[in-house]
């Protein structure tokens, strides 16, 4: 998978809040559904998320720093997924907000996106 089309479906799942899916942009979840059912199952996306982190992490802290993620989320995203306001998002809560955003975006709660 091309990193860069990770980095525009990411760029767009972070910017149309989530929270529009089971309807997010179906390119974003193409990428994310690997074994091509056409539904993208929790795994499936923090997989997806998982990965993201390793590549926005620039500097391997282990942490994402605003500055190594502006292009991909806004402020507010930012400092929503910060949720002890350290002004980094740690592994855990990035974990716990990619579980919010998928719980926000399977609309009918079935546990997948599609
Ligand atoms: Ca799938
Ligand atoms: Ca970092
Ligand atoms: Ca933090
Ligand atoms: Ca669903």
């Amino acid at each position: 998978m091309k990193r860069h089309a990770i980095s525009a479906a990411l760029a767009g799942l972070m910017t149309t809040a989530a929270a529009h899916a089971d309807s997010m942009p179906g390119s974003a979840l193409l990428m994310m559904d690997d074994d091509l059912n056409a539904t993208v199952t929790y795994q499936e996306f923090a997989d997806e998320m998982t990965e993201m982190f390793g590549l926005m992490d620039a500097d391997k802290s282990g942490q994402l720093e605003f500055g190594e993620v502006e292009s991909f989320m806004s402020r507010p995203i930012f400092d929503g997924a910060d949720a002890n306001r350290n002004g980094r998002i740690s592994r855990q809560e990035y974990t716990n907000q990619t579980r919010a955003d998928f719980e926000a975006a399977d609309k009918d709660g079935n546990g997948a996106l599609n």
